[in-house]
């Protein structure tokens, strides 16, 4: 890393950012550092999750059926309330909330559109396992006043940036503003995140697949011909993929992103547009990894061309390393059976 890096904070990012767009008027750049000072207020309570009675489940399910653990609760509101009075957005929608999330009267609206899972992955919580948070910036399309849901169902290829924090061994927030994919570690001792991955790239093709295998019985033939060829059990006695698979989207996607690789979660006969969420889990992430040299489908389309219908509507999901992702798609398209 450049001498001129080695102490480059997430904010002078920002603001560094800003400064190559004469145009930008730092509503922008308060944004994402509004963001920030939230993401550590998570931090501190996931660090301490396993301390202090913030484990445990809630009462409730979210809108998905999922079950809300407090940290779910806690992180949607700590997003909530560092992002509702900076007058840079017009609206959320967030996984824990059923409808969008307006912005109160009493503060000003902004030109942007938040959307987010404030807390992916929270049933491995209590495992210890890494878990992650999700988050999408559009500009709004509508013209003032309150945003409203044509904001959050746009195009994942309209999104002015996307981020993903991971929570584990360290905390990495991971952003892309369109121009480069870069990673930053906090450093609990001065609370600050530091450049530690700049410019990320992911591998063309990678040597592990993530899925949950349990699901085979359930899938089509084409992810079922797919998963064999990569395991070397179709009769090719081509060099067998490994299988990592945490069962936490962000960790999974990481370590791909990192290493390469692919991971996917298809449609299947009981749910055929499989688990995740277009708006706030797979469009950010496709976004992601296309600026860092990767691909996200659907096993059809783009996932990032993909226009939602609903705030909450689920996809078929296929991301990692581009040339991975393209064989996932000749099999799942009918193009290839080895
Ligand atoms: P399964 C976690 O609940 C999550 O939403 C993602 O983080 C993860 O990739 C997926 O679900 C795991 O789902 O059905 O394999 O347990």
């Amino acid at each position: 890393m450049s001498e001129k890096h080695r102490f480059m904070t997430l904010g002078r990012h920002i603001d560094e950012g800003e400064r190559e767009h004469p145009e930008a008027t730092g509503d922008f750049s308060g944004l994402l550092s509004d963001l920030a000072i939230a993401v550590k207020m998570i931090w501190r309570e996931v660090s301490k999750a396993g301390l202090i009675e913030i484990l445990g489940a809630t009462d409730r399910q979210n809108d998905c059926g999922d079950e809300v653990k407090k940290l779910d609760e806690f992180a949607n509101e700590t997003i909530y309330r560092a992002m509702d009075h900076g007058g840079h957005l017009c609206v959320m929608a967030s996984e824990e909330s059923h409808g969008l999330i307006s912005i109160p009267d009493k503060y000003p609206k902004g030109k942007y559109v938040l959307v987010y899972d404030p807390i992916d992955g929270s049933s491995n919580i209590d495992a210890n396992v890494s878990i992650g948070s999700i988050f999408g910036i559009y500009r709004r399309i509508t013209e003032s006043g309150p945003g409203t849901e044509a904001d959050c169902l746009q195009p994942g290829y309209k999104l002015a940036a996307s981020a993903y924090v991971i929570y584990g061994s360290s905390t990495i927030f991971v952003y892309c503003t369109g121009d480069g994919v870069h990673g930053f570690t906090l450093d609990p001792s001065v609370g600050e995140f530091l450049l530690s991955h700049e410019n990320m790239r992911i591998p063309d093709r990678g040597k592990t697949y993530s899925v949950n295998e349990g699901n085979y019985g359930k899938w089509a033939d084409g992810m079922r011909s797919y998963v064999n060829y990569l395991k070397g059990t179709d009769g090719s006695g081509r060099r067998p993929y490994s299988s990592r698979y945490i069962g936490s989207l962000v960790a999974d996607f990481h370590r791909n992103l990192l290493h390469g690789g692919i991971f996917m979660y298809p449609g299947d006969s009981t749910n055929p547009d499989g688990k995740l969420r277009l708006v706030y889990e797979c469009a950010p992430l496709a976004h992601i990894v296309e600026h860092a040299g990767g691909k996200a489908s659907d096993g059809i389309r783009r996932i990032l061309d993909i226009v939602p219908k609903a705030v909450h509507q689920r996809t078929p999901f296929f991301i990692g390393s581009g040339e991975d992702v393209s064989e996932a798609e000749e099999f799942i398209q009918g193009r290839r059976n080895h």
